[in-house]
């Protein structure tokens, strides 16, 4: 496939991106407190092998070392994540301390030519606010913004991009009603409350941002999963329309001036006849808060890794849906490599919300990697990689405003519930050495990086 960098735009951001708990480690340093991914991560069955973040890439320690190996890869951003509970161990007092270390890192990209993207939330609730409700309790909202004003107060004269939350639909929805995530808690209701006060903090959150920041950027990223049809019935279009509504508009509505949206609010509320039965649980929504949501945004982040093939099923299913899973390639993480998707949802999320500008803030893929020789050959990484990108530039070429895209992930990581099982990284991470090992994908980002410049 021929791909060039000359081929994007001369300003198009090019980065990798990680997130704290993943990398971080040093989970008592500097008067960290502890987070809710600590507590579920040290509770028996709760990620694969009893892994937890302890350590993880011992990145606290080596950032210096891992800035020189985004400068070796040409990357020229890097997205990661400020941890919570460095910065307010208690949830209520401030640990300058916490900061320092954003402070140092923030430093170190500026020295190499790289721009920090800086995410407020990715995952890791301070365990002290959880102790008082965690994001089912609205106090959260008031926390949020404090923590989203200290962070930026310290570090807005260097960190000009700010991403508010993470991926809000997994931290409700696998936090709090699968419970495959912490905190672990499975009531729907709950879920769908938590949905509410994270877009809450994410609008409350942006002003404030902005006050701190000169020339701030702010936007927020949503985990995006096109959701198609098994045919073209009408009961299995219903019920991706259903599924669209909960994963995709149920978060980009709102930040769009829309509220929730109608038919989503309806299902909440109502039920699915002959399958759940209402009353169910729309979200407590206050005057002035539709307002809020609806924060002017400079970009939207978008996640993408598959899509989901919907049909219509009675029983067993949540929302009447059954996930199809169509012949063809998938990743160690049991994703189907599906690049047209990506395409399409570029231009799905251009005509329907038209924001300032759209980045991907995160693709990439899980593979079975296997360190030979002091090397990983990767191929499937590589073309996964070159047919989203090739993706983005069929969605640029029709007129959508991407302007940059993110690499999952800059290394090997904890990869949550999965733990150290599934390998992402352009890096490969030797976790006992800490070793980190250029991939032979990590090899085509620095040639491809390399042409154009
Ligand atoms: O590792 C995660 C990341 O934290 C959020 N987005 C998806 C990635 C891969 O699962």
């Amino acid at each position: 496939m021929h791909l060039e960098r000359a081929q994007f735009p001369g300003d198009f951001v090019w980065g990798t991106a990680t997130a704290a708990y993943q990398i971080e480690g040093a989970v008592r340093e500097d008067g960290r407190g502890p987070s809710i991914w600590d507590t579920f991560s040290h509770t028996p069955g709760k990620t694969r092998a009893g892994d937890t973040g302890d350590v993880a890439c011992d990145h606290y320690r080596r950032y210096r070392e891992d800035v020189a190996l985004m400068k070796g890869l040409g990357v020229n951003a890097y997205r990661f994540s400020v941890a919570w509970p460095r910065v307010f161990p208690d949830g209520r007092t401030l640990n300058p301390r916490g900061l320092d270390f954003y402070d140092r890192l923030a430093d170190a990209l500026l020295e190499a030519g790289i721009t920090p993207w800086a995410t407020l939330y990715h995952w890791d609730l301070p365990q002290a606010l959880q102790n008082q409700g965690g994001w089912a309790s609205r106090g959260v909202v008031d926390a949020f913004v404090r923590y989203a004003d200290a962070v930026t107060r310290r570090l807005g004269s260097r960190v000009r991009h700010w991403i508010t939350l993470n991926e809000p639909w997994v931290f409700s929805f696998l936090g709090h009603a699968t419970g495959q995530h912490a905190p672990g808690v499975r009531n729907v209701p709950r879920a769908v409350q938590v949905t509410h006060h994270a877009l809450l903090a994410h609008g409350r959150a942006v002003p404030v941002i902005r006050g701190n920041v000169p020339g701030a950027r702010v936007g927020i990223t949503n985990n995006y999963m096109p959701v198609e049809p098994f045919s073209a019935t009408p009961a299995d279009q219903a019920a991706a329309r259903r599924l669209d509504g909960v994963f995709n508009r149920w978060f980009t509505d709102p930040l769009f001036g829309r509220g929730y949206p109608e038919d989503t609010l309806r299902l909440f509320r109502l039920g699915l006849p002959g399958f759940l039965q209402g009353p169910l649980f729309p979200p407590r929504v206050l005057p002035g808060d539709l307002e809020a949501v609806a924060a002017p945004l400079d970009f939207l982040g978008v996640n993408f890794y598959t899509r989901f093939v919907a049909r219509a099923r009675r029983g067993g299913q949540p929302l009447g849906t059954e996930q199809v899973r169509p012949e063809g390639e998938y990743t160690a993480m049991g994703w189907e490599v599906v690049p047209h998707a990506l395409r399409d949802l570029l231009l799905r999320l251009h005509r329907d919300y038209a924001p300032k500008a759209l980045l991907i803030t995160e693709n990439g893929a899980a593979y079975p990697d296997v360190l030979e020789q002091n090397t990983v050959h990767d191929p499937a990484r590589t073309r996964y990689f070159q047919l989203h990108l090739a993706a983005c530039l069929e969605a640029i070429h029709a007129g959508v405003p991407l302007k940059g895209y993110f690499a999952w992930s800059l290394l090997d990581n904890f990869e949550w519930a999965e733990g150290y099982s599934k390998r992402f990284g352009l890096y490969y991470t030797d976790y006992p050495t800490q070793r980190r090992i250029l991939k032979d994908s990590g090899r085509w980002w620095r040639e491809f990086l390399r042409g154009g410049r």
